[in-house]
Parts: C-alpha cells; structure tokens; sequence
C-alpha cells in the first residue's frame, strides 16, 4: 500500500500564493488540492496544478555543471562538478572582483518574486548583494512592479496598499488582469460583483472582468495618463470629489511658487521663518502656516484647496497657486472631448466612470503591467494615484489599505550597503531618484558597463533565475555582452536560453522541496493576517539547493556568516518573525499558518501618535502629494502632465501599434515545457481585430510575421471580438522548442521572441521602463 500525505503549504508559482494541500505518494508529489479556509486557497491554476510535471521535468537541473566549451558554442560542454567546488570558485570570484576592482564590477540579477519560486528566497538573495556590497542587480522592476510599489510614495509615500475588494464599493482594474495573473483576487473580486459592487475595467482588450464591468474603458495603449487626467478633470469640475478629505489629508492647499515650482514656504517670507513650514490661504482670507516636522498647522482657520495669489516676499512679489489649483488646472487640459480623441475612450463612457467613481461609498482599485511599461509610467502611476486620491478611499475600509498586520523585520539588508557603493548603481545619475535608489539597474545599463566599461566595467554576472534574453529586449547586446563576461553564474530549475552562456550553472530546489516563510497573503485584508512557514514536502531532486542554502553558502566563504545570522536560516526567519510574536518552532508546529491577533490598521494617517498628532503619510509634506516637489526638483513636473508626442507616430510603414499580455497558462519565458500547460497555449498567439486580420488577408491560426523597425517575431492570428482595431497584441516569453519541434525555438529564424521587435531608446525619464505596451508594427502573412 502506498503512502500518502497531505500537507498544508501554498503555491508560489505567481503572485496569487494560492493556499493549497500538497499530496505527496510514497516520497513524490503528485499533485495539489486547494485549501479551503486559507485566505487565497478556495482555487487553484493550471499551472500550481501542473507542479509535479515541474519538479520531476527530465530537463530539471540536477548538479551543479561547469563549461568546457567556448562561449559561443553551440553546446557548452557542461561537465558535472561537486557543490563545494561550484561554491569554492564562485566566492573566490566574487572575493576577486570585490578586493581588485570593487563589488560594484559584479552584477546581479534577479527573477521577479511575482512569477516564480524566488519568493522564498528574494530577502535573503538582496541580503547577500547588499552585504556583498553591489548596488547592481537587474530585477526588472522598472517594467514590472517599481510604479505601483515605489513611484506611488511620491503621492502616498506608500505602496498602491492592499486593496479591500472584500468591503469594497467599486472595483477598479486598470491596466491590470487578475483573472489571469492573480487568481485569489480574481476570486475576491467575483465575490464583490456577487455583493453589487460596481466595477470599473481600463484595458485595451475585452478581458474576462471588461465584458462583466459596468464600465469598460477600452483605452488606447500608452495614453492612460491623459484618461486619468480627464476623469479627474470630470471629478474636479462637478466638484464630485472629498472635498474634505482633500483638505485635511492631501498637500492641495499648499502654495507653489509660479516662478521656482516649489512651495511658498515661511522661510521664503520672513527672515528666521521655518524651512519645513509651508503655507495655505484660509478660505477667509490670510495666511495659514503648516508645519509638516510636526504635521500640525500653527495658525486657526480653514485652508482653501483652491487659491492664486501674487505674495509679498523680501525679493518682491510672488506669484503662487495652491497644489490643488496646480493640479486643477492640469487636469482641465483634458476636456472628455480631448481625452476621447486621444485615448479612444467615448464620452459617454467618460462621463459613467466618473459618475461611478463619484457615487461610489468607497473605490478599491489595482494598477499594474498595463501602465507600468511605458515610457511615461511614472507620471501615469501619478495621475491615476491623484485620481484615486480624489476618491478619498485610500486608506479605508473598502478602500486601498497600506501596510501589514503585525510588525515584521525586513532581511533584505538596505542598511548592509555603505552610501557610497549605493551611489554607484549604474544609471542612478540619469534617473537619480528611481529603481536605482534600490541597487536596481536596468539590463540595457548593465550590458554597456559590460561591454563599454560605462561608467565603469561589469566583470561578472551572477543570476538567480532570470532569462534576460528573452523577457527583455535588446537581445543582440546581451548577447554580446554576456559572451565579454569574465565569468557567469547561473542558478535556475532549467538550462534556459539565458543560462545557456554561463560558465557555472547551479540547480536550484523547487519550492515543494524547501521550506518557505510568507508573512501575510494579500489578496484581502484578511489574508494579511496570516503568517505561514511552508514545509519542504518532498526531497531535493537529484542535488539541487533552495536559493536561500546557496546564499547562505557563498555568504560564509566570503566571510559575511555574521551578517547572516550565523549563517542560520532559521535564526534568521526568527528574527522576521520576532516582533510579531511568532517563533520559527511556533509556524514548524502549524503548517497551515497561524493566524496574528493584530489586523492591517485602517486610516493610518489619523491615528495619533505622541503629543496627539496624527501620524499622516510619509511624504515630505506628511500629506497625501497632490504636487511633487520632488518630482519637479528632479527634471519632472510636480503634476502630472501628458504629452502624446511620446507616443510613436502611426508611420505607413508601422500602421498597427503593438503591445502584450500574460496568459494564465505560462509565466513569462517558463513552462512551454510543461506538457499540460503547452496543450493549454501551444503556439505564440498575436491578437488582432477581425478587420485588421482580413485588411491583411489573415484568418485565425494563420502564422504571421509581426515587424517592426526593430526586429520581427511570428505567432498564429487569434481574432477578439471587440477589440478596437489598429491595435494588436502578443505575447512575451516564447523561445523554446515545442515538445513536437514546432518551428520556433530560440535559434531559428521564425522565433517568436516578440522582445526582439521592441525598440528601447525611448525610457520613462524617472524609472527607466521601456515601451513594451505601445511600440508601432505591421503584420503580413507568413
Ligand atoms: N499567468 C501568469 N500570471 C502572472 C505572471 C505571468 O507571467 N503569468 N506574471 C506575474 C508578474 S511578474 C506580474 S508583474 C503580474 C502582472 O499582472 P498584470 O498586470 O495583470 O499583467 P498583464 O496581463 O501583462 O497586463 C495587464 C493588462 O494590461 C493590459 N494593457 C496592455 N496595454 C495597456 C495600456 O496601455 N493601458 C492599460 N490600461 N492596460 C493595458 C493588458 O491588456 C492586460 O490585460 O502577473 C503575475 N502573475
Ligand atoms: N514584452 C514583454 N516583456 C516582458 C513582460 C511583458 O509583459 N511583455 N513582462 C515583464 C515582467 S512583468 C517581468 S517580471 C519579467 C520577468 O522576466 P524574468 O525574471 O527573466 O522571468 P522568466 O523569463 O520567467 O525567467 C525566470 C527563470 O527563473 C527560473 N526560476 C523560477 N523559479 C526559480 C527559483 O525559485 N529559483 C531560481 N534560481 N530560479 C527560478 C525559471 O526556471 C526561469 O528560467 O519579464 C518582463 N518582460
Ligand atoms: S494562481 Fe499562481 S499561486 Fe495560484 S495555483 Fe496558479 S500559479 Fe499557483
Ligand atoms: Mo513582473
């Protein structure tokens, strides 16, 4: 008789971190059920259910390999070797770079916690770069996350927060898919529908919540900022927004000097006067000074949200608006007429969502790939955050909710780095207050340091997951310059396209064969609450090493065991846990998670602390920032402002424009291996509109050619009803052979790498993010 068990764990395979149980047979997984009762487990995806065809995959990396051939050869001649040997080599290399040429001439790079296992492992990876002391890991961040979770505090000076779709009165997507990306807040957001609650969809393509919404907004791609503007504009005109909320909480009734755009402040008046005191018109006329060290106004009276006025100072007359009046203004740009010629978006429909958002008791909303990959991300993060701001939601129940349930120490070790190697992040002069603030470069940056020793040489490239050539564009160059490397490691589950050229490659264990520590899961508030340590539930494959091991390995040759809690991974998880109560022991002895007293605080900003001053939100000004200071201070604009010109031309040769989305079936270049996922999507589709298709005489399943003036890339015509026509989209992440040899693997001369069409010479001027939503094409027949 076999033996089963079923333990309590969660998928990490995406972002949704479904709960579930998984059944293991005499020593080997063979399959997951859901886990009803977790917060994110009532339902499971292909691809958490395929994750025993994952782990026993024959391609699975099983031993760490050395190469003996060339780079360039067409096999690398990998040549098994023993762990301490990979391990001896690899931190002698880094011991190397680091002692003659400084840690800063080793990159790293990173795959994303959003779309695979590394979740597990990610704080304790940034831990060993920053103690290393590279500020240089590609993480991808600027085309993935950084807008919503970090271009987002120059409004809130929090993340986007958790939204509370459980109490929600509004549900709004925008540029943001779940039912494909995000399953438990997919479910949370069908049962908000099933309560009555309202949703509002922003996406180019009839996406499966789109069809059921009370307002579709199928937006033009790219010209998110201009509809934000113009909702806002409806908002602000009809005066249907929290006029109060706006008062209290945001920077609106600030003045900002005309002439240097940065705030009137007491210092600019009088001799001796406060830097850090601001100053508001009362709505009864005069002066009102607030003092943001203190967050707390120094004079009696209401501050008008919306005033102009010229200002006596010792260097003449000055003339000043109120933030709100800044922002007003900007947003009046953008009459409905305006928006719905550059965005596509009908009046009406215009004038609905507005009218939804303004009656709605309370808005939820999640913004994400859709306006995070754009040459102007960061202002459309802005503008849609201002919009939101509006609502006067953030914060509340039903409402978007930062923070977590209990206090939980970040190991990712920010403080590990001296000032001085953060400063020397690769392209943190050009965009000095963006992902680089982070140690995160681009890819683009990181291979002209490669290959041009700009500013100053990258010697070596040390990779957990990643395939960079393929997610990202420009391949060409990160082909030359992972070729000019003096050496490269790799640590994957797979040899991919990436992997390929590396000089040491490391298997690494799946998430089912170690163990796994999630502090809160967010698709509610709820979730927030619970705090799992997933056990290991089936042996390592053949030798591979969690993420974490190997860290925690190369940390002790390099010398850095103290910095890593001596060298204990346990040590370490207690000391994440401490200041919530818990105990590594404690989460051992419950393997489906423990639930923390405490909950996600709601209204944050209002609770007071010492001396009875409400808290605010962590800005500069302590209030929610209707204008960026700084923002403007770094070459932007205080308020959003949306200028099509960024937008590439419709030229004769380029009519279509080009953009992409993720299939529920794969995540980014992985699992066009998994047999079950690959029956799901078998070939690289191109959406296109029926009219588009037959302008070009091509029917669904055709293969056809999509080119730009970058580079081409091929996949089979699917037709989508209700897609406005002009535009197409397809799918990132296509390299590897099918399983019956389809015509497109990474090498042939119809690959289907759609990043290998994408031109990056135009970037977000505070991020760095790339056009991979709104690039210009054509399309011909195969
Ligand atoms: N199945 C699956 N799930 C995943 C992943 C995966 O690869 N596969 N990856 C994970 C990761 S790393 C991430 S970052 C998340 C991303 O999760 P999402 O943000 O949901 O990802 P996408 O599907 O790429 O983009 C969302 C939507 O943006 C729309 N869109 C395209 N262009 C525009 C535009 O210009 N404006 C607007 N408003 N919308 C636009 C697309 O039509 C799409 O429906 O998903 C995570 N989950
Ligand atoms: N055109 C276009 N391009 C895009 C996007 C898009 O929407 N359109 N989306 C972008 C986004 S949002 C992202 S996040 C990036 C993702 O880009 P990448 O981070 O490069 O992701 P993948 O291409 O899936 O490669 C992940 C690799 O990591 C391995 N891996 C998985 N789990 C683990 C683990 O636990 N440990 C280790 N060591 N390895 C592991 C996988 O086997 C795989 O080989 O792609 C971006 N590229
Ligand atoms: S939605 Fe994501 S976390 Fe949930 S089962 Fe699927 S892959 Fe796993
Ligand atoms: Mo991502």
């Amino acid at each position: 008789m076999s033996a089963i068990t079923r333990t309590p764990a969660f998928c990490t395979q995406c972002r949704s971190r479904c709960g579930c149980v998984a059944v293991v047979e005499d020593g080997k997984l063979t399959g997951i059920d859901p886990l009803p009762g977790h917060p994110s487990g009532e339902k499971l995806c292909p691809k958490g259910r395929a994750a025993p065809e994952l782990v026993y995959h024959p391609d699975r990396l099983t031993r760490p390999m050395r190469r003996t051939a060339p780079k360039g050869a067409a096999d690398p001649g990998w040549e098994p070797i023993s762990w301490d040997a990979a391990l001896d080599e690899i931190a002698g290399r880094m011991a190397t770079v680091a002692r003659e040429h400084g840690p800063e001439q080793t990159a790293f790079s990173v795959t994303t916690p959003s779309g695979t296992h590394i979740s597990d492992s990610i704080s304790w990876i940034e831990r060993l770069i920053r103690a290393y002391g590279s500020p240089n890991t590609i993480y991808g961040t600027e085309i993935c996350n950084w807008h919503k979770d970090f271009a987002s505090r120059f409004t809130y000076g929090t993340d986007i927060g958790t939204p509370d779709f459980a109490n929600t009165d509004c549900v709004v997507l925008w540029g943001n898919n779940p039912a494909a990306t995000w399953l438990a807040r997919s479910v949370e957001i069908q049962k908000a529908m099933r309560r009555g609650a309202k949703v509002i969809v922003v996406d180019p393509r009839p996406i499966g919540f789109a069809r059921r919404a009370d307002q579709w907004l199928a937006v033009r791609p790219g010209t998110d900022q201009a509809l934000a503007l113009g909702l806002a504009h409806l908002l602000i005109e009809g005066g249907r927004f929290d006029r109060d909320f706006m008062t209290r909480w945001s920077n609106g009734p600030l003045l900002v000097r005309r002439d240097t755009g940065r705030f009137l402040r007491e210092a600019d008046l009088v001799a001796g006067g406060g830097a850090d005191v601001y100053l508001a018109m009362a709505e009864q006329g005069g002066l009102l000074r607030f003092d943001a060290g203190r967050g707390v106004w120094l004079d009696e009276g209401l501050p008008a949200l919306r005033a102009e006025r010229d200002l006596d100072t010792p260097d003449g007359p000055v003339a000043c608006r109120s933030a709100f009046e800044v922002y007003a203004a900007a947003a009046s740009d953008w009459p409905a007429g305006r928006v719905a010629e550059v965005t596509g978006v009908p009046v009406e429909a215009l004038h609905k969502a507005a009218a939804l958002l303004a009656e709605a008791s309370s808005v939820a909303y999640y913004a994400w790939n859709g306006v995070g990959q754009s040459p102007t991300a960061t202002q459309t993060d802005r503008a849609i955050s201002l919009l939101y701001t509006l609502t006067g939601s953030y914060g509340k129940a039903g409402g978007n909710v930062p923070g977590g349930a209990a206090s939980f120490a970040d190991i990712s070790g920010g403080d590990l780095m001296a000032p001085e190697q953060k400063a020397k992040a690769l392209g943190l002069s050009e965009r000095p207050i963006g992902p680089g603030l982070s140690g995160w470069v681009t890819a683009r940056d990181v291979w002209r340091a490669v290959l041009a020793g700009d500013p100053y040489p990258v010697r070596m490239l040390v990779s957990f997951g990643t395939n960079l050539l393929v997610s990202q564009p420009d391949g060409d160059l990160a082909t030359r310059a992972l070729a000019a490397l003096d050496f490269h490691v790799h640590v994957d589950f797979f040899e991919n396209a990436t992997a390929r050229h590396a000089d040491i490659l490391l298997p690494a264990a799946t998430s089912w064969e170690r163990e796994g520590l999630r502090t809160g899961f967010d698709a509610s508030l709820e979730g927030m609450r619970q705090v799992q340590l997933r056990p290991a539930v089936i042996d390592p494959v053949g030798e591979a090493r969690s993420d974490t091991d190997i860290v925690l390995a190369l940390a002790k040759r390099l010398g850095l065991s103290d910095a890593f809690f001596g060298g204990s991974a346990d040590a370490g998880h207690d000391h994440v846990l401490a200041g919530a109560g818990l105990s590594v022991e404690r989460l051992r002895a419950a393997p489906e998670g423990v639930t923390v007293p405490g909950s996600v605080a709601l209204e944050a900003h209002a609770i007071a602390d010492g001396g009875g001053v409400p808290r605010g939100f962590p800005t500069p000004t302590r209030r929610l920032e209707v204008y960026s200071e700084r923002l403007h201070a770094h070459g932007g604009a205080g308020v959003p402002a949306f200028d099509p010109a960024v937008l590439p031309e419709r030229e004769e040769a380029w009519p279509l424009r080009l953009g992409s989305a993720k299939t529920v079936a794969y995540c980014h270049s992985q699992h066009r291996n998994i047999p079950s996922l690959r029956r799901l999507m078998p070939d690289p589709i191109l959406e296109m509109a029926a009219e588009d298709a037959d302008a070009r005489g091509l029917k669904p399943g055709d293969w056809a050619v999509v080119k730009t003036a970058r580079g081409r890339a091929v996949a089979r015509v699917s037709i989508i009803r209700d897609l406005e026509p002009g535009g197409v989209f397809g799918q990132h992440g296509w390299w590897v052979d099918g399983p019956d040899g389809s015509p497109y693997g990474r090498d042939h001369p119809l690959a289907a790498n759609i990043n290998a069409t994408i031109d990056t010479s135009v970037s977000d001027p505070v991020s760095g993010s790339i056009p991979l939503r709104c690039s210009r094409c054509e399309v011909e027949r195969l």
